[in-house]
């Protein structure tokens, strides 16, 4: 477990691949549009990036692994840590991941799970991803380029303890800051008297001090969190995302962004198209209000986000309308085209 946090990325042409949440059918689709044969082969040399939440919430989780694990050991292939494997790495139950961590339990919805011959060896491909790849004209992280945390990861690089033992790491040391300071008992409070209303619509939310300060400092004060899962704030009042009442915020952090090298990201739900927006009101507040699908965000307009939201169609699925509206889709680079599954390609410019 000595595989480094920050990785060269390859040189070359490249294809970077959006979240593919078990997606296997979308994931073939798209490999066969950008010409990549069934070995991971391309013609044209190109090479591919995986962005990272390979799983959860699809058909077949364990295909993708299989898949995207052969490639990076063929060489084919990088890819970087998202949220959702940080997840199957911590083995803690979350929204979609029940085939990893309770194989055993029924599913909400069709998903095959994980057989426990598998497991390991999955376990071992995860640990061995890096949370950044970078080179001169180009960075690849999952969800934030944020340049303290970037420094953070930075700094602990090196010592081969890799993503888990580091993000345990952080909380750790927060947990004892909290216990000593006393927020820890003010939070447990607040959750003693609120906790079983987090999670109903109808409640009257009133602003919880304490669980402000500690979600927001448990995704800020730990840098792998914050590429992992992105920027937050605490909010002024409380917003209703994802199925629950939160204290805190997404920061949409490419406006912040100010370096003039590339960002290329996944993690942030983009719609392909307006029919696409009642299914996306669910995870709160549009990140990407003003900008339009095909174009770069932020502030230099250089940072641009290739999660087309194909994670959704299990929700489409149960809906059954006449077509998917959710997509899967790669960023070419240099060409600077995004390819979408069903082969519609976009000529989106250069960055800047
Ligand atoms: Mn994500």
């Amino acid at each position: 477990m000595s595989s480094p946090l920050i990785a060269p990325l390859a040189a070359g042409p490249l294809d970077i691949v959006g979240d593919v949440h078990g997606e296997i059918d979308a994931l073939d689709a798209l490999l066969a549009e950008l010409g990549y044969a069934g070995d991971g082969q391309h013609p044209d040399g190109r090479q591919l990036v995986f962005l990272g939440d390979l799983v959860d919430r699809g058909p077949d989780s364990p295909a993708v692994l299989e898949r995207v694990s052969r490639l990076v050991a063929a060489g084919r292939a990088q890819c970087v840590l998202g949220n959702h494997e940080l997840n199957l790495l911590r083995d803690v139950e979350k929204h979609g991941n029940g085939w990893w961590v309770a194989p055993d339990k029924p599913l909400e919805y069709p998903a095959r799970p994980i057989s426990p011959a598998d497991k390991p060896r999955f376990t071992a491909f995860l640990q061995t991803l890096p949370l950044i790849l970078e080179r001169a004209d180009l960075r690849v992280v999952h969800a934030c380029w944020h340049p303290d945390a970037v420094a953070r990861i930075r700094a602990a690089d090196g010592d081969g303890s890799g993503a888990l033992a580091l993000f345990n790491h952080f909380q750790g040391q927060l947990r004892e800051q909290w216990q000593a300071s006393g927020l820890w008992a003010q939070f447990m409070d607040e959750w003693r008297q609120f906790g079983r209303l987090l999670k109903s619509r109808d409640w009257e939310p009133v602003r919880l001090d304490a669980m402000a300060t500690v979600d927001s400092q448990n995704q800020m004060a730990n840098p792998v969190a914050v590429l992992t899962s992105g920027a937050e704030r605490p909010a002024p009042t409380p917003l209703w995302a994802g199925g629950r009442w939160r204290m805190v915020e997404r920061e949409t952090w490419w406006d912040e962004y100010e370096a003039a090298t590339p960002v290329v990201i996944g993690h942030y739900w983009r719609r392909y198209s307006e029919t696409g927006k009642t299914l996306m009101d669910q995870y709160g507040p549009d990140v990407f209000a003003g900008v339009e699908p095909h174009q770069w965000m932020g502030r230099r307009r250089n940072v641009y986000c290739v999660d087309f939201s194909v994670g959704g169609r299990y929700v489409e699925r149960i809906a059954g309308g006449p077509e998917f509206q959710c997509r899967l889709a790669a960023l070419r680079m240099p060409e600077w085209t995004v390819v979408h599954d069903d082969g519609i390609a976009w000529d989106i410019g250069p960055p800047g």
